[in-house]
Order: C-alpha cells, then structure tokens, then sequence
C-alpha cells in the first residue's frame, strides 16, 4: 500500500494538549514538516513561548529552550550570534509576542536577526482564561472586555506583520490563517520561505499564523472557524507584506 502521509520525524508521537479546534497542534505539524524538507532537523533551535505553547517543547523533535514570557526573539538572538549556523525559530502567542515581548519583537526585527519567528494569533490570552490581548478584535468580547473592545478605553490592536513590514532587516513577512485547508497549504508555504530567508542569511522572517481558540471565544470548533472568516480575516488581511525581489 502506498504510503501517503506519516508522522513528521521532527514532531514527537505525544498526544497534545490543545483543546478541540484549537489550530496550535497544525502550526506544529507545519513548522515540523518544513524542518523535516530542509532536512536541518539536527541543527534547529526552537524557542518556546509563555502561553498555551509553552509545551512546544515537548512536542517538537528538536532542541527547544523555554523562554521567560516575551523574551524569545532575545534568546534566540543570542543562541544565533554564538551559533550561526544554527536554525533558530521562536514559536509565539499574540499575547506573548505583542504584549509584553512586543520590545524584544521591535528590537529584534530592527536589528535584523537572522532568526524566524512563528507568530499564533488568537486574538486572546489562551492559557490564562481568555482576557484581551494587545490583538483582540474591535467589539470582541473578552474575560477583561465584557462589553467588547473599545477604541476609546482599550486602543486600537497591534498588526504585527503591518508593523514591521518596512523595517529594514526585516526580510519576510507574510500573515497565513489555519482555517482551512487551501490557507494551511499556504501557510506551509509561507513557513518554509521564512526558514529558507535564515537558511540563506538574509535576515529576519515573520510568519503570522492566524487561529482560533474556540475555548475561549465561547464557540465549537466549526463557528469559530466562521468567526475566523467573518471578524478576523477581514481585520488582519492576508498576505505577503514583505519579501525579497524574485521570491513569490
Ligand atoms: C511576566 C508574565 N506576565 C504574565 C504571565 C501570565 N501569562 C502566562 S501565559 C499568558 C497568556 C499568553 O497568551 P498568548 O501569548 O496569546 O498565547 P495563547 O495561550 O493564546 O496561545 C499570560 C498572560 C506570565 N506568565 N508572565
Ligand atoms: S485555550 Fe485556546 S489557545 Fe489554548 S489550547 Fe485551548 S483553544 Fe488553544
């Protein structure tokens, strides 16, 4: 019998965590497969965020360090200058990627680091029971907005992919969703450029991963997938917002 799909070797057989409908177990299998075809799986660095992420550890089949909450582009920063030819990628929530880590984010994206950042935004703060993020949609009720977001009280939210697209150093960006599977094939795509950009030396690569985390958006699975479409799609564009002449 023909074999057409198998467990990535860089993903460990252990079951996940993630609720039901939550899109964090894709984004693994992704960046897994992607390692697995750049066959750099022995020289990958992983960096684990604080967040419902924080087991990526656990799950993926390469060396993983775990960050303090925010801190992954610095750690991987330093990791990469003492071994430069290592492939290092932060795995990180909205949360933790645009709250309190939004500093190292800025500042590592500014000085150009030939890192890959996988950034999940679910709009809230999954592990810690669904309060407002620095991304959490306009009128989305939230733990800490019951009466929805608010321009006037809460700001405007962070698009990440927006804010760094023209900074120089900045080599990649692209925002993908994991809604279906016609955006997961292209997402697949979006992450394996990202590490080809570091493999190359060139710079900096942000993947934006668009999810769901119906647990705390109160949905099933299936309407937050119809939420994803209606409300967030709509706000965080698709795309690629930066990318070297000649890649497509
Ligand atoms: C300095 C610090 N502040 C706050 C927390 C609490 N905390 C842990 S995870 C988390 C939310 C992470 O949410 P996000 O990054 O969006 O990831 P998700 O769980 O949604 O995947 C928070 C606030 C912490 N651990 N450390
Ligand atoms: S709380 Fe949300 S982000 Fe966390 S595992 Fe559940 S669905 Fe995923």
């Amino acid at each position: 019998m023909k074999k057409i799909t198998a467990r990535p070797y860089s993903l460990r057989d252990v079951p996940f965590h993630y609720c039901p409908g939550c899109m964090h177990g894709i984004a693994h299998r992704l960046v897994a497969e992607v390692i697995d075809e750049l066959g750099v799986s022995g020289r990958t660095i992983g960096i684990s965020s604080v967040g419902c992420s924080v087991f990526a550890k656990h799950y993926f089949n390469v060396d993983m360090i775990q960050a303090a909450h925010g801190r992954a582009p610095s750690i991987a920063t330093g990791v990469k200058r003492v071994l430069p030819d290592r492939v290092l990628f932060t795995y990180q929530g909205d949360g933790d990627l645009a709250a309190i880590g939004i500093g190292d984010f800025i500042h590592t994206a500014y000085r150009g680091e030939k890192i890959t950042t996988i950034f999940v935004n679910n709009t809230v703060y999954g592990m810690t029971g669904g309060q407002m993020a620095p991304t959490t949609l306009i009128g989305q009720v939230t733990k800490t907005t019951p009466f929805g977001r608010s321009v006037e009280i809460n700001g405007n939210p962070i698009r990440a992919c927006e804010l760094i697209a023209p900074v120089e150093g900045v080599v990649y960006v692209e925002r993908v969703s994991l809604h279906n599977p016609k955006e997961i094939i292209k997402a697949k795509k979006a992450i394996r450029k990202a590490f080809e950009m570091q493999l190359n030396g060139v710079g900096f690569s942000l993947v934006e991963a668009l999810s769901a985390c119906p647990t705390n958006l109160g949905l099933s699975p299936l309407e937050a997938i119809k939420w994803m479409e209606e409300k967030m799609i709509p706000f965080y564009p698709l795309g690629v917002y930066k990318s070297p002449a000649g890649v497509v």
